[in-house]
């Protein structure tokens, strides 16, 4: 199946982002359902989130509360309500996956790396891309 294609973007789904109106009781619900607690909470005040993360397998789940209503998770949930945010997808170099995307013609929200949680480098590219998904990519700390 790799006819014609370049090598593969991403090694792994890193984590599923959800926002969420309500950190602390969205944590406690996922705690229950999921069995495990979470491990790990940060506030990005550069994206304007703080974000619970819950374990499973060798990816996660992010949960998102808004730091406010003008923040991307603010907006999106007063317009949207609660749900999926985005699928974020590990890769070796953000830089490069950032360059193939644009190559495939992918809109993108970032031109350059930013750093996300974790110590991590992330970037995203637009819904309208990857048919209403917001996508970021995610490079782990070296
Ligand atoms: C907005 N829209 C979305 C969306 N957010 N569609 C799918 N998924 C999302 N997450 C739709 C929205 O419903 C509207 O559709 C349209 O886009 C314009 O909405 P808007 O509220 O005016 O939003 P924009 O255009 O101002 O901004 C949307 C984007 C923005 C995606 C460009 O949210 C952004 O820059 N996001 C990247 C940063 C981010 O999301 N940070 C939080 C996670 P209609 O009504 O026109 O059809 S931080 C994170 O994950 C970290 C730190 C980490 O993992 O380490
Ligand atoms: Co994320």
């Amino acid at each position: 199946m790799s006819g014609g294609l370049p090598p593969s973007l991403a090694t792994a789904i890193d984590h599923v982002g959800i926002a969420v109106a309500d950190l602390d009781a969205a944590a406690e619900d996922y705690r229950r359902a999921l069995g495990a607690e979470p491990v790990h909470r940060e506030r990005v005040e550069s994206q304007g989130v703080e974000e619970v993360l819950f374990a499973v397998g060798g990816s996660y789940v992010q949960l998102l509360g808004a730091l406010g209503p003008d923040t991307a998770v603010g907006k999106f949930v007063s317009k949207r309500g609660e749900g999926l945010h985005h699928v974020a997808y590990r890769v070796d170099d953000v830089r490069a996956a950032l360059e193939m995307l644009r190559a495939a013609g992918v809109r993108l929200v970032d031109e350059a790396p930013r750093p996300g949680s974790r110590g991590t480098t992330i970037a995203f590219a637009h819904p309208s891309g990857f048919h209403g998904v917001l996508v970021e990519l995610v490079q782990e700390p070296r």
